[in-house]
């Protein structure tokens, strides 16, 4: 059976303990290859490399580092197929999906932040009269740590360590362990990229075990971390007391606002989108919509009727539209909600059961959910189910549904639907979140500042903002007479 082995210091090597995980297929729901059970003591290796790397990786020009980023993301390109290929046999998502987005996108991360380390300046502040110039200086930190969930394997792991690389710093990356293929690929591509040895240094295994050996390490000086709340706290917890760098990147319970005055076929198609794309599966889903009372019962008409014609299958048949959840656990988590609902008194609309897909009995599937439950501070609408399951409810007034929007502890993202320009400004300056989009969804431009507000997370990635995450800034003052 196919082994996913550490990369360090420019070689796949198997892990100390020699101890293996089971990798899970989730459309199949059968293990199809063995993860190595990582511990502190191949962080502690792949600490080694990298710092050993780090004095001649720092001192390289922006542009020499830039180019090998450029080759990394050529290399991505050239191996789509089988990227794509392989992200989908590792998380369950369409096939479709992996090649149109997020296979791209990794190959975008690289080539974004070579591009963007060739233009990344800091300041200067001339104090006139007392005769004093500062300047900042942005050093790289040294090494760091990268830690990504399974939602979106390749895309967020390379959202984190192409700033991380391009910066100067050298690096210890930890994939998910439920999705680990695309990150173990990776490294044969930037060995062929001539990425310099003990660089990128990649460490499989669980959170508890090789995840915390990273946070916990004296010397990891900055953690960027995308993952569950829950876990974003416990490495907060860890990481503060050796006043390490932070950047997280949390969960999300997003709303999605409609108002009357949207264009309306344009709203529901994108509203489809962006209740299940990836089944569900992002952070920055809608996953409570609510719609303005004059059209209430025309959207749930309409929704449902489209959310019927979504497939759900196998994620290598080109007409699937939903693939498998991640993971049986997983599964079982967001089923459990659709319980909760139940009991709280939410209507199922449409879905709500697990899907058998011929062929593939045992994979992880559910219908696409909608339900209807108008409580807005239920557990349901206050919980972060993550998959693809979203309840949806009327509002009459723009203050009524801001309130009900905010009510719950995340604030990552929120969707807006109107053409009205005054009530685009007034809602957006009112909606607590990080991200506010307007009739659109997931519209990204990567110099845009990426992150959440309140339980969904501290600081931002994206453009100059991950370039400053990944440096520290240190003024020098030079008096002259
Ligand atoms: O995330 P975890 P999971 C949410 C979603 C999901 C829940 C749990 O609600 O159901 O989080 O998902 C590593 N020290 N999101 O269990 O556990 C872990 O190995 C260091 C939202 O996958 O947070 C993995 O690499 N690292 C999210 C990464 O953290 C630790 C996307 C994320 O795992 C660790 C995914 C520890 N103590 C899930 N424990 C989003 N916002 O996009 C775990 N890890």
């Amino acid at each position: 059976m196919k082994k996913i082995l550490n990369y360090i210091n420019g070689e796949y090597c198997e892990p100390f303990s020699g101890d293996w995980l089971d990798n899970y297929n989730p459309s199949k729901g059968e293990v199809y290859s063995k993860i190595a059970f990582s511990s502190s003591v191949d962080v502690e290796k792949a600490y080694k490399a990298a710092k050993e790397a780090f004095p001649s990786w720092s001192n390289t020009t922006a542009e020499e580092r830039s180019n090998t980023l450029l080759k990394i993301a050529s290399l991505i390109e050239e191996n789509l197929e089988e990227l794509a290929i392989a992200e989908a046999l590792d998380n369950g998502k369409p096939l479709s999906l992996a090649k149109a987005v997020d296979i791209p996108r990794a190959s975008s991360n690289f080539r974004f932040f070579g591009h963007a380390i060739t233009q990344f300046a800091s300041e200067a502040h001339e104090s006139v009269g007392l005769n004093t110039m500062n300047f900042t200086i942005r050093q790289p930190i040294g090494v760091v740590g990268c830690i990504s969930p399974w939602n979106l394997p390749l895309y967020l792991f390379t959202w984190k360590i192409a700033p991380a690389l391009a910066a100067g710093n050298t690096v210890v990356a930890k994939p998910s362990e439920i999705t680990p293929m695309t990150a173990y690929l990776l490294g044969d591509i930037c060995t062929k990229a001539g990425l310099p040895k003990g660089v990128l240094n990649i460490v499989h295994g669980t959170g508890p075990s090789a995840g915390q050996a990273i946070v916990s390490h004296p010397d990891i000086k900055a953690i960027s971390f995308t993952g569950g709340t829950k876990t974003g706290e416990h490495i907060a917890r860890t990481a503060a007391p050796m006043f390490k760098k932070l950047s997280l990147e949390l969960g999300g319970k997003n709303p999605n606002l409609i108002f009357a005055d949207c264009n309306y076929d344009k709203m529901l198609s994108v509203t489809v989108r962006s209740s299940f794309a990836n089944q569900g599966q992002i952070c920055l889903c809608g996953s409570r919509i609510f719609v303005e009372k004059s059209i209430y019962e025309k959207f749930k008409t309409d929704f449902v009727a489209k959310v019927k014609e979504l497939k759900v299958g196998n994620p290598f048949e080109a007409d699937t539209n939903i693939g498998a959840l991640v993971s049986k656990p997983h599964l079982e988590k967001v089923k459990s909600y659709i319980d909760l609902a139940k009991e709280e008194g939410g209507k199922i609309l449409f879905g709500g059961n697990q899907v058998t897909v011929e062929g593939s009995e045992n994979g992880y599937y559910l219908e696409p959910t909608i339900i209807e439950i108008l409580d807005y501070q239920c557990r349901v609408n206050q919980e972060e189910i993550f998959g693809p399951v979203v309840t949806i409810m009327p509002f009459e007034t723009e203050e009524e549904v801001l309130k009900m929007a905010n009510s719950v502890k995340y604030g990552l993202s929120a969707t807006l639907w109107t053409s009205n320009l005054d009530r685009t400004m007034r809602v957006s300056k009112q909606l607590e979140s990080g991200i506010v989009w307007v009739n659109t969804w997931l519209n990204r431009d990567l110099r845009t500042p990426f992150g959440g507000i309140k339980s969904s997370g501290v600081g931002r990635e994206g453009g100059f903002e991950a370039l400053k995450f990944f440096t520290e800034a240190k003024n020098v003052c030079i008096k002259y007479d």
